[in-house]
């Protein structure tokens, strides 16, 4: 993590490439609150001594919320739109000793990159997912996403959504994944201590952020106002401890759980690779 020629003014700001601020991210948007709040993961574990900021690859693919992989100040690659999870699989493979970070948005990693997410899962591979869920396509002008819910008019759909959406958590949690979890902008100390909690894992590991996008989906639904957006997601959201994964599909009008809906030890890809290798 080399650091750069700005002055720090923030405590934060270390993990940023701070001559590459600032962001090309709207104002009131929320992916700047669920990277504070995995920053904040990261320093408490740098911290501990339990994890090396240089052992750290952030991958991303294409979209607001994967373009973070250009302003972490991490070696990180930012890659074709739904390809990070299996250029994060060759990262890992070629590197057993990293610690690899997919971020992306709900298009890039449950729409074209879908199939992806699905067999990494299932073969629980050594790295951790964060989904930012902004529910739209918001970087290219607000086309459907697959968890754009009913009835909400987007680009795409100028007469309202007709499909009901994807509850990617539930796909997660069906598959071989050690770790589900999600969290909201809204409760920033649960992305820190969920995020915190999937550094000390090993296999696969998934965190949905649900998070605000005023400029692109807010529009859409008529918050175009961030504070205003940011209130409305609020109240939906609900915390729960241990929640059942019948309560896990995201609704606007009955609430969005939010929790640690999967946690085990099951071998990681890495382990199951040393099993049958022999070494
Ligand atoms: C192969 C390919 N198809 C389509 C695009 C155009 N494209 C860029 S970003 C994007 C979707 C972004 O949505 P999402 O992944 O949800 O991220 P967000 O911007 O909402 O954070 C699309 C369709 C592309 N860059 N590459
Ligand atoms: S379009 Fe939406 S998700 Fe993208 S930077 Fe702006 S507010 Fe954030």
């Amino acid at each position: 993590m080399a650091m750069k020629t700005p002055p720090l003014i923030h405590p934060l700001d270390k993990h940023l490439r701070l001559d590459r601020v600032p962001t090309m991210y709207c104002p009131g948007c929320g992916i700047g609150i669920a990277l504070g709040a995995m920053f904040r993961a990261l320093d408490r574990r740098f911290n501990e001594g339990l994890l090396d900021p240089n052992r750290i690859v952030w991958v991303g693919g294409i979209g607001c919320s994967a373009r973070a992989t250009l302003y972490v100040n991490y070696d990180a690659a930012h890659v074709l739109h739904g390809r990070a999870i299996p250029f994060a699989l060759g990262v890992i493979l070629a590197n057993p000793n990293l610690q690899v970070i997919v971020i992306g948005g709900d298009g890039d990693i449950a729409g074209i990159g879908g199939n992806h997410l699905i067999h990494a899962a299932k073969r629980n591979i050594d790295m951790i997912v964060v989904m930012i869920t902004n529910f739209v396509y918001a970087m290219t002008g607000g086309q459907v996403a697959p968890t754009t819910p009913v009835g909400v008019k987007t680009t795409t759909t100028p007469y309202g959504n007709p499909e009901p959406p994807i509850n990617v958590v539930k796909v997660v949690t069906s598959l071989n994944a050690n770790y589900v979890a999600r969290a909201s902008v809204t409760t920033p100390h649960y992305i820190e201590s969920f995020f915190y909690k999937a550094l000390g894992m090993k296999g696969f590991r998934f965190i949905e952020i649900v998070s605000t996008c005023p400029e692109v989906y807010g529009r859409h639904i008529g918050l175009r106002d961030p504070v205003d957006m940011y209130n409305e997601l609020k109240k939906r959201v609900k915390y729960k401890q241990k929640p059942s994964i019948e309560e896990s599909d995201i609704s606007w009008d009955t609430g969005i759980v939010i929790g640690e809906f999967l946690e085990r030890n099951n071998p990681s890809y890495l382990e199951l690779l040393t099993g049958v290798r022999g070494k």
